[in-house]
């Protein structure tokens, strides 16, 4: 590790600049690859380690502003054209690949000239690795907006090393063969120029060896492809969660403050839930289950209180801003029918919290009510989970998240049978103190014995072995 070089490859760079008013902000961004990546140990490296990635920012405020930047990396942003990044990001990444990843084929908005964005986008952002690798360098390629990059990195340099993490869930065949076969072939191909990929579950890895025997014919073990001359380790690494942060920040002065205030508006029952405002993540199903809910369980009208807040996500893209406005007539919808003239069923939010806010709500609510369609992994569920010191509250959890993979002491549903979600509600608001303590402490054994730390280390560990095995007996 002391020689070699990281580079990471993400589409957002950890951190924004926003010029308003002719004021610039630079603010850290959070998330769970930003922080994966940042609790990286990388003290045994002698090199800087450098993060690529989209800038959403002009060249010329670059330059004025990169040195409020902190200095952990050496950052470099990509600048794309405006129209690139809108056909390559809002195009081929998010109305194709994301809904088809996520099990939405119906939202899939196909063109060619998405699909041309997106090699373009992925070639300049290659030039930019190109410029800059050095012999030694570890490659690491985030996510479904560069599936391309590692063969054409590859194809530069024959022996760079290349790890790729997939965030967002691999689907089933079934849902690949849907894209035009150059597409697919394409995007296979291009994953395969990596020496080791990355997936949360098991589920997805084989659903990705299976695409690549289907479509590409290649022959595969459990663990790896053979292609032409190498062989292409593949591995699931669910990713975890910086456990002490979120345990600690139970003692917090400013989550203490805040969870009173909370418990103070709110002397009854408290359900909570937060995402991303994403069709995948299941908002406008989980409305439908709490209405079923309160209709099937009059006695909680008054005695509870369902808080919903959504971040603002992707609202360029059309599906997205209907998404809001469907989410804002329902909440109408139910607050109106249940309402009393003293109290609403659910609170609604639609923008970001504080951590200590979020850290507040997570520690506050009696259930957090998880419910998406369908999630590569989903991280608050782990963070609400390790942010109870107290031991307390019920993980009520969406089967089709990879982290019910590792939580199966939550009570798991199906997010799309609301009566299920809403009996699986009651349960979760009726379970006994010491039901929940028992399933809540399993759960925090094993969030806490594998953290985001392990997580990145032993993708770092298993990237320089699969390295070595190709340089000692390379497949012929
Ligand atoms: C993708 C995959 C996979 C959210 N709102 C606020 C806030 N957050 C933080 C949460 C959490 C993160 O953002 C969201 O992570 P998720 O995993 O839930 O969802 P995606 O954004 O869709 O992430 C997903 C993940 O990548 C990692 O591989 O798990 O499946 O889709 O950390 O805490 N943080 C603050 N205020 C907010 O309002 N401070």
């Amino acid at each position: 590790m002391k020689n070699n070089r990281l580079i990471i490859i993400s589409y957002r760079l950890p951190f924004s600049i926003q010029v308003q008013n002719k004021v610039t902000t630079v603010k850290p961004s959070s998330g769970g690859l930003v922080t994966a990546v940042k609790s990286l140990d990388l003290s045994a490296s002698s090199q800087k380690p450098v993060w690529i990635g989209c800038a959403d920012f002009t060249q010329r405020t670059w330059e004025k502003h990169r040195h409020e930047v902190n200095d952990d990396f050496e950052y470099v942003p990509v600048f794309l054209d405006k129209a690139t990044n809108k056909h390559f990001y809002n195009g081929f990444a998010n109305s194709v690949l994301w809904p088809l990843f996520h099990y939405f084929p119906s939202y899939v908005d196909y063109h060619d000239e998405d699909l041309a964005a997106y090699q373009t986008a992925n070639q300049q952002v290659c030039e930019k690795v190109m410029e800059l690798l050095q012999p030694n360098d570890l490659v690491w390629v985030h996510d479904y907006h560069f599936l391309a990059l590692p063969q054409l990195i590859r194809e530069q340099e024959p022996k760079a090393t290349i790890g790729f993490f997939l965030h967002i869930p691999f689907p089933s065949n079934e849902l690949l063969r849907l894209l035009p076969r150059r597409c697919r072939d394409y995007l296979l191909t291009g994953l395969l120029g990596a020496d080791l990929i990355g997936f949360h579950t098991n589920d997805y890895l084989i659903h990705f060896l299976k695409s690549v025997q289907l479509n590409l014919g290649l022959p595969h073990t459990l663990a790896k492809i053979f292609n032409q001359d190498r062989a292409v380790q593949c591995q699931a690494f669910p990713i975890g969660i910086n456990y002490g942060l979120y345990n600690d920040g139970y003692n917090q002065p400013e989550v203490i403050e805040e969870r009173r205030a909370l418990k103070e508006s709110y002397p009854g029952k408290i359900i909570f839930s937060v995402d991303r405002l994403d069709y995948t993540k299941g908002v406008m199903q989980r409305l439908d289950a709490l209405e079923a809910f309160l209709q099937a369980h009059p006695e909680w009208k008054g005695n509870l209180v369902f808080i919903l807040v959504v971040i603002p996500s992707r609202d360029e893209i059309q599906t997205y801003w209907e998404r809001k406005q469907m989410i804002e007539q329902a909440v109408g919808r139910i607050n109106g029918k249940f309402a009393t003239l003293t109290w609403v069923p659910i609170v609604y939010r639609y923008a970001s919290l504080s951590f200590p806010q979020l850290l507040a709500l997570y520690t506050a609510c009696d259930v957090a009510m998880i419910t998406p369609l369908r999630d590569g992994m989903n991280l608050v569920a782990k963070e609400f989970v390790a942010s109870r010191q107290d031991q307390q509250g019920v993980l009520l959890l969406s089967e089709l998240t990879g982290a019910a993979n590792e939580l199966g002491e939550a009570l798991l549903v199906n997010p799309l049978d609301e009566y299920e979600v809403a009996d699986q509600l009651n349960a979760g608001l009726t379970m006994a103190p010491e039901e929940q303590q028992r399933r809540i402490a399993i759960m925090q054994q094993r969030i806490a014995g594998y953290d985001v730390k392990q997580w990145a280390n032993e993708f770092f560990e298993s990237l320089l072995t699969a390295r070595r095995g190709q340089e000692k007996s390379p497949v012929r």
